[in-house]
């Protein structure tokens, strides 16, 4: 019997893979992918360990030069706010890992995710611009920084801090939301309990988690998780090209059943892309050399994943490898390889899968 990480059986469509390294637990689907990830089947990723918060005395800050007023709020002033909720994709920015060794022979060292530290949940909670704007907003601010309550991050022996990454002023005012639920129900400790950020369309690492401060400045500050990680390291990279935020366009084949020549198969996968929705996907089944257009599935909202679906008559029995490659609403299209890069962020290369197709019985 299959267990999630709290002791429960799950089903035999997917179920959860823990990694040598930390708290990182990642998504394993097995066949049809629902349209919302369960909570208890979401990915984690804790630099150290989901802190123990007391809902009553915890308060989140918004603090710094870039506003008025420092203010205070407790969950029971945020929870009477005006709340929104999202449908929004949380990816981590090293999600498709192993593929940077598996596929393009160049491994990256780091938590070896697959493809499952990616997960579609509904958010609820409030405007990020809201809270900016009840300390009084500069308007010379420039970035706000948020910062987590979790332990401080050491590496041998050097405190880097409190996790925290700053996030440009365009994006913090836009669509990020200071959310207190996860599919309708209140954040589960390794979530981001009782507060997270969830900044739709960008690198998993903005979305901090256990709000403790909002630090709203008036110049750039920058913290390691802009510049030691979460950027692009290696061979060519440099200034505004290497820094991370949106995310790019991936697909993925899910389920094929089991298909035998000569007789029609169904391809179905999932597609998604930062701050953009799906415009196309597109199927090789020969190596590249031709593609067919799949049917999109379902709802196809902007920074969460839709799904695809292709009707496949293989002309032979063996392995294939199936090609998917997606466009997304901005035009921008999976290349064949992934920009490598030293800590193996942005795996976003059309993906090789091999499929094997029955001799027909009869
Ligand atoms: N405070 C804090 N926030 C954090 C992290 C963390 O370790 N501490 N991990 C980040 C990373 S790298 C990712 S991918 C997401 C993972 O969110 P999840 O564990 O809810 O899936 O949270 C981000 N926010
Ligand atoms: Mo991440």
């Amino acid at each position: 019997m299959l267990r999630d990480r709290e002791g429960r059986p799950v089903g035999d469509w997917f179920d959860l893979h823990s990694h040598e390294t930390g708290a990182d637990v990642e998504t394993r689907w097995d066949g049809r992918v629902p349209r919302i990830t369960p909570t208890e089947r979401f990915f984690v990723r804790n630099h150290t360990s989901a802190p123990v918060i007391d809902a009553g005395a915890w308060r989140l800050l918004v603090t710094g030069d870039g506003v008025q007023r420092e203010t205070v709020w407790s969950l029971a002033d945020l929870r009477r706010l005006t709340s929104v909720t999202v449908e929004a994709a949380l990816e981590c920015t090293g999600n498709g890992r192993r593929l940077f060794g598996d596929q393009q022979g160049t491994p990256r060292p780091g938590t070896p995710w697959r493809f499952g530290a990616i997960g579609v949940a509904r958010w609820r909670g409030v405007p990020l611009s809201l809270l900016l704007d009840h300390a009084g907003l500069r308007r010379d601010a420039v970035q706000v920084t948020p910062v987590g309550l979790d332990d401080r991050y050491v590496v041998d022996g050097v405190d880097h801090g409190r996790v925290r990454r700053p996030l440009p002023f365009t994006k913090a005012v836009d669509d990020v939301l200071v959310a207190l639920e996860m599919n309708g129900e209140p954040l589960a400790p390794d979530h981001g309990f009782p507060a997270r950020l969830v900044v739709p369309g960008w690198v998993g690492i903005a979305s901090i988690k256990w709000l403790g401060e909002l630090r709203v400045t008036r110049t750039e500050v920058d913290s390691p998780w802009n510049t030691l990680w979460y950027r692009m390291h290696g061979d060519g990279w440099d200034g505004a090209a290497a820094d991370l935020g949106r995310l790019p366009v991936k697909s993925v084949l899910d389920e094929h059943g089991s298909p035998t020549a000569g007789r029609p198969a169904l391809l179905a996968g999932r597609a998604w892309a930062g701050e953009a929705a799906i415009d196309r996907v597109e199927v090789s089944t020969d190596g590249g050399g031709s593609w067919h257009r799949a049917e999109l599935r379902g709802d196809n909202l902007v920074n969460a994943w839709t799904h695809w679906e292709l009707s496949w008559t293989p002309d032979r029995a063996g392995d294939h490898e199936v090609r998917v490659r997606a466009t997304d609403t901005t035009g921008r299209t999976q290349p064949d390889c992934a920009a490598d890069n030293a800590d193996g962020y942005l795996f976003d290369a059309v993906l090789r899968q091999r499929v094997h197709v029955a001799e027909p019985t009869d």
